[in-house]
């Protein structure tokens, strides 16, 4: 039962931990008092308080951020390789990130396993974090981050966090039976590349994706690419994009 308060009256004080923490210390803070005890040792509550004030090194950096929008199988992986190769950005996938995330046994593995089987969207902390830690790792200013923002919870959580604006939003427009060929017929072994899973992310991204795209249209960074084609084909479309701001300021 002291364990129980003493566990209790932390809570006001780790908001500023992560999402999979916090649902973790959740769990904690609604179980039978007899479990405790083993619940504060895997918790490891030193962990919770770490301050995170930190002045990121990204705000050193003259970031070319842009957003690759899209459907699922809309072509966003395959088109962010050719602007790799042609230039010179790197590509950090969002849900690759949450898919190595998975594997890696984190405490946050299980609930991006049954968020990615939904076709649901991951909380926006978890996902950001994710995106910081490699944007951080990497030694370019020039970032696709494709697949993100998902929801206008995420792309608040990213100018929040990251601080930061994108210069160029894509967006690949695809008709949506396109889109369910091209994803039912990838067989890389994707746990969400199935019919119901499919249907599920298709749901998703016409509530929460339109409203982010509109979003930037509306600010004037929209760049909408008709995505049916060849990829050779659909990459001309993009490649003016890029080729525009090579020669610009940035
Ligand atoms: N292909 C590509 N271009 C083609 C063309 N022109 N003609 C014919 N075939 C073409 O392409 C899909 C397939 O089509 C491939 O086999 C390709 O060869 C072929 P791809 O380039 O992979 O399309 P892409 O748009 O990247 O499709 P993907 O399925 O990866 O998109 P999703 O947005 O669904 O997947 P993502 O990996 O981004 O996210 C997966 C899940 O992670 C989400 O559903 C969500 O649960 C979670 N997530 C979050 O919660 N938050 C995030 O921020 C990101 C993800
Ligand atoms: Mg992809």
């Amino acid at each position: 039962m002291a364990m129980w308060r003493r566990v209790a009256s932390l809570s006001p004080l780790i908001r500023s931990s992560s999402s999979c923490k916090l649902a973790f210390l959740n769990q904690v803070l609604t179980s039978p008092a007899s479990l405790l005890p083993q619940v504060a040792y895997r918790l490891n509550i030193s962990e919770l308080f770490t301050t995170e004030v930190n002045e990121s090194p990204l705000t050193k950096k003259d970031l070319f951020i842009s957003f690759v929008l899209g459907g699922p199988g809309s072509g966003k992986g395959t088109q962010c390789a050719k602007i790799v190769e042609t230039f010179g950005h790197v590509h950090l996938s969002a849900g690759e990130l949450l898919r190595r995330e998975l594997i890696s046994n984190s405490e946050c593995a299980a609930m991006i396993l049954n968020t990615i089987k939904e076709g649901k969207i991951v909380p926006s902390e978890v996902t950001v974090k994710l995106i910081q830690k490699e944007m951080e790792s990497i030694d370019n200013h020039k970032f696709l981050i494709d697949g993100f923002p998902r929801n206008e919870e995420n792309r608040k959580a990213f100018e929040k966090i990251i601080r930061a604006d994108p210069d160029v939003v894509l967006f690949f427009d695809c008709p949506e039976e396109e889109m369910v060929k091209r994803v039912l017929n990838r067989n890389e072994g994707r746990v969400d590349d199935n019919k119901e899973t499919v249907k599920k992310r298709l749901e998703v991204f016409y509530a929460s994706h339109l409203p982010v795209i509109n979003y930037y249209s509306q600010k004037g960074k929209l760049y909408k690419i008709e995505a049916v084609g060849t990829e050779d084909e659909i990459f001309e479309r993009v490649r003016p994009v890029f080729a525009a701001f090579e020669h610009g300021p940035k």
